[in-house]
Parts: C-alpha cells; structure tokens; sequence
C-alpha cells in the first residue's frame, strides 16, 4: 500500500529474513546451545554472575511459577524494580505463559503507579521491599485496589506482610510451565508513553515488534549492531525503560553477549565495574556522556576495553561527543534513535555494524533494516527527498500494534497505510544519515525520560487556586530539557512560584518537578482550544 510518488528511505543493509513467527522468549534463547555456559547476566553489586543456561533455567521456573499464582496467557504483571537479575527472569518468565510485562519506574510516587497499574490491569507486582510502601492504600477509599486481594505483590528481597518472596516464582517447577500457544500479534511488553500528545498511554509491544526490532540491530551476516560473545554490555540505564530492555537486555541475549547490570548510576562505581569487568558496549544518554567525558575521576581508570558506546533516548551535541571522544579514543561512538511506539529503533550508527561505514558526528545513524522511512512536511503531509527537514515517519513489523484501549490516539500516530508519525523534525542527508533537528510533539526530555506536559498540566489545573497551565520545555545544560510552566492564578496574588512548585513535587518522580514557574494573565490557545506551546517556547527563549 505505497502511495506514488513517496520518497521511502531504506537502510544501507540489505534486508534479512527475519524469525518473527517466534514467540519472544524462544527467539531471544534460540542460539543458547551454542553457549550455555558463557556468563549471561553479571550483577554489579554483588558480582553474581548467571550464565545462559541458568538465565534461561530461572526463567522457566519463574514462568511455572507465575502459573501457579494463577496468570494466564494475556494477564498483565508489572515489573517495578531498578535493573537486576529478577527483573530479566519476570520478563522473560511472563513470556514463556504469553502474560505481558507493564514497565514501570520504582521512584514514581504511588499515583504514579497506580494510574499505570490501572490502566494495565496489572495482577501482579514484582518489586523491591523499600516500594511496598507505595502500593499501600493512604486514601482510606473502598474502590482502592488492596494489596494481596486485587493484585498480589512480589519482593525480590525480605517480603513484608501481604508479601511473597522471589523464591515463590524462581523455584518452582520448570516442568509445571502450562502449554500456550503465542501467536506472533500478541503482546508481550506494555510500556508507557505519551507519544505525541497528552496523557502516558499503554504502548503495546508484540512478540513480533520486539524480535523484528532486535533483529534489525542484532541478526544477519553484517549486523547493524554488532554484538559478540566475547562483550559485556553495561546495562546501567533503567530497564524499565525500552531502550534499554530492548537494545541492551534483548540484544545482548539473542547475540550471546554477557550484560552487567547496574542498580543506578553513580559515576565511581560506574567506573569501578567497566575496568573490572572490562565493559566493551556501552549504551548510555547525553547526561552519562557528559559525566565520562568532563568527570575528572574518568582520568583514574582505564576504559580502554570499551569498543562501542551507544548514546540515544535524546539528541547528543556534537561538541560533547568530540569530548568524549579524548576520553575513549579506541571506541566508536554513535547513536541510535527510539521511541517507544517504533518498537523503539527507528535508526542505527552503521559504525556499529560488522562491517561498519564511515559516520558523521551528530547524525543519529541509517535507518534499520526491512523497515522504511519517510520525511512529510508537517503542514501538507507530502514526502519530502534528501537533505530536507519534515516529520520522520517509520512503518515497519517492529512498530506498535497500538495504544491500549485507544483507538483514537492509535488513529492519530499509526495511519491508514501504516506509518507511525514520530512528532520528531529531522532530515536524511546524502550519506543516508539521519540528523533530527525539533520536535514537534509535547513531551519534554529530561535526561532521556518523558516528562508529559498534559500530566502536569492536569495536576496545576487541580490546585483550586490555579485557574489556567501549560508546561513547556526549558533548554538545560545538563538535563537537556527541564519543565517549566506557566500558571494563571485563579483569586489574588497569594499563591507563589514555591508553593506551585512544592504543590506539584510532592505528586510526580523527580524529573517531572517544576524548575519554573511564570504567573501570566491567559495561556495563548488556537481558537480550537489548543495550547500555542511554540509562542510559550519562543518566550523563554527570548527571556
Ligand atoms: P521515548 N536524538 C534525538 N532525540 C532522540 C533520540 C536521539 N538519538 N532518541 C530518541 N529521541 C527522542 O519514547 C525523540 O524525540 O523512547 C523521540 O521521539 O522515551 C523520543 O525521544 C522518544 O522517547 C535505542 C536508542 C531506544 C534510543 C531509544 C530511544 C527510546 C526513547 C533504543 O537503541
């Protein structure tokens, strides 16, 4: 269903055949025999180390054990834990009965989670005792889901009351797995983004977006990214977050290399682990290059094991990949661009390929292969050629099936002939590389996370004395981007920039706190209604 006349980009690599009529699981452990005993998973912490055979073992067991709770095939579990080995063996375990993993960030507030839990109708919570407490209900509300009876809740370490311990899941019997049959349109990941507009939605993952996106970077003769046996790759950004589970954790197991999982960064220890388990791959963000490339503590150790570093999830200046470079001359740097709803790669730095080619700084890499991408103008919607900016679209097996229960957000960002629309403003240039240069949707990036300006938005207009918000983006140095809002008051003056601030803190995770707040008379809208966040972007900027 191509329209004529469309100018479809394709990758520099030929298209491969690729496994997708696999379940997940069974594509990401299919070339396990070949090393069962080489080191899969490596917990910085304690330098506990399960290999592929193990990995897959527990997996099994927490698969059979996740049974024995009583999830079915289609039942939603939600994994809330920093990166660890429990959380690779609940995804993958949750594949194997085709149940499906909602992700989620162990820091977000209790609303936070619950909005999400709700949504997914998740039964089941897989977490960190120090989380309990946010599970717990504070409202004294009767609809309020209890912990033990409507979901049941998991710790990977001392269970406190109403709590099961891990060992429920990884030590059942692997021979008690139920027999499901996975059709490759099923979903086995339930992400959360706000995508282009609004409020964060349930992104669904299938069996085959996940392996068709894997395969686009890890399978063929000359893989896009190029993964050996012999490489650890740093998993040190959240799991919880696609890019990592994807391009690091599914990557990394399908190409058998090891992955070094890190519970949170901290820059010494982040340090301590890459020499000592000689890191090879790193995937990383713009603020963890900024650290490696300005920290002084950098010059203390040797990285010389480092190959590849990976920098995605938010646009990394070129200024700060040269200094990075002076930091590891040996290592090739690039990027990879994602979002959640693409499956999340749209593209790669052909740098990283097997056979690699010559890249240019600032671009962030090809388009994957047996996909397609096209350059609309925002206002026609006609396909624009090289070198010319417009909306970067993808179409592709690997993209999203859709938003959960939305068909009409699903509407809007996967069209009739099939293209996701990004909201991201870029161009190909003559190299094929892709350079993104705006946005045109909403959302705000902090240190690569999603910060929903509707989200806040929702909260300010909550306030009683806050009659009028928008939160729009602020250029920062270190964090890239930082919400700022701007705030009508609904009676006197009384209210302050602090009590704003403080109102919305004690309701969001620390990247989704106000760093500004201007008081304004009216926020500038289309007559339909529309926020002109463009006119407020362009106010700060002038401020
Ligand atoms: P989401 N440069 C500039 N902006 C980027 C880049 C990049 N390299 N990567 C992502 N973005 C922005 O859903 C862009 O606006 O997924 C995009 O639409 O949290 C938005 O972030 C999507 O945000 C990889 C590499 C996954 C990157 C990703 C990104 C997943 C972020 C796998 O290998």
């Amino acid at each position: 269903s191509e329209t004529t006349g469309d100018h479809i980009f394709r990758s520099k690599l030929p298209d491969i055949p690729i496994s997708n009529h696999l379940p997940l699981h069974t594509y990401c452990f299919e070339n396990l025999s070949s090393f069962p005993d080489k080191p899969c998973l490596i917990s910085g912490s304690s330098g506990k180390t399960y290999s592929f055979s193990e990995t897959h073992l527990i997996a099994q067991k927490t698969a059979a054990g996740l049974s024995n709770l009583g999830i079915r095939k289609g039942d939603v579990i939600m994994i809330l834990l920093q990166n660890c080995a429990e959380f690779v063996f609940s995804f993958m375990g949750a594949s194997m009965i085709g149940a499906v993993s909602t992700t989620a960030n162990p820091f977000y507030t209790s609303t936070e989670i619950f909005k999400q839990y709700k949504v997914a109708q998740a039964k089941l919570i897989v977490t960190q005792s120090q989380y309990v407490d946010k599970l717990k209900d504070t409202s004294n509300n009767e609809n309020f889901p209890k912990m033990g009876e409507d979901f049941k809740v998991i710790t990977i370490d001392d269970p406190p009351e109403n709590c099961l311990h891990f060992t429920v899941l990884s030590e059942a019997n692997e021979n008690e797995i139920p027999q499901v049959s996975i059709d490759p349109d099923d979903p086995v990941a339930l992400p959360f983004s706000s995508g282009t507009t609004g409020l964060p939605k349930g992104v669904v993952l299938t069996h085959k977006s996940l392996i068709t996106s894997v395969a686009q970077q890890v399978d063929g003769e000359n893989p896009n990214l190029y993964l050996k046996h012999d490489d650890v790759v740093l998993c040190v950004l959240p799991l919880f977050h696609i890019y990592s589970l994807n391009s690091v954790l599914l990557c990394a197991l399908r190409a058998g290399a090891a992955v070094l999982l890190m519970q949170k960064f901290e820059i010494g220890a982040l340090l301590e682990l890459i020499q000592k388990h000689k890191v090879s791959v790193a995937a990383v963000v713009p603020p963890l290059v900024l650290a490696l490339a300005k920290n002084p503590m950098v010059a203390q150790y040797d990285l010389s094991s480092i190959r590849v570093v990976l920098s995605g999830a938010a646009p990394l200046g070129k200024e700060l990949e040269e200094a990075l470079r002076g930091r590891v001359p040996q290592a090739v740097l690039g990027q990879g661009y994602g979002m959640t709803e693409a499956g999340p790669v749209l593209s790669m730095c052909l740098g990283f390929a097997k056979q690699p080619f010559p890249t240019k700084s600032g671009s962030c890499g090809t388009v994957v292969r047996n996909a397609e991408l096209k350059v609309i103008d925002p206002e026609t919607g006609c396909s624009l050629g090289y070198n010319q900016p417009g909306e970067i679209c993808i179409r592709g097996s690997q993209i999203m099936k859709g938003y959960l229960n939305d068909t009409s957000a699903t509407a809007t960002t996967i069209d009739v002939e099939g293209w996701l629309h990004t909201g991201d403003i870029g161009y190909v240039d003559d190299g094929d590389e892709i350079f993104i240069v705006d946005r045109v949707k909403e959302i705000i990036k902090f240190k690569g996370f999603q910060v929903p300006p509707a989200e806040l938005e929702s909260l300010l207009v909550s306030h009683p004395s806050i009659a009028d918000a928008a939160v729009v983006p602020q250029k920062d140095e270190v964090a890239g981007e930082v919400p700022v809002a701007f705030v009508v008051r609904s009676n006197g003056f009384e209210l302050t920039e602090e009590a704003v601030k403080e109102f919305i803190a004690k309701q969001v995770v620390f990247y989704k706190k106000l760093h500004k707040v201007h008081f304004v008379h009216a926020i500038p809208k289309s007559p339909s209604g529309k926020i002109l966040r463009k006119d407020l972007r362009a106010k700060l900027a002038a401020a």
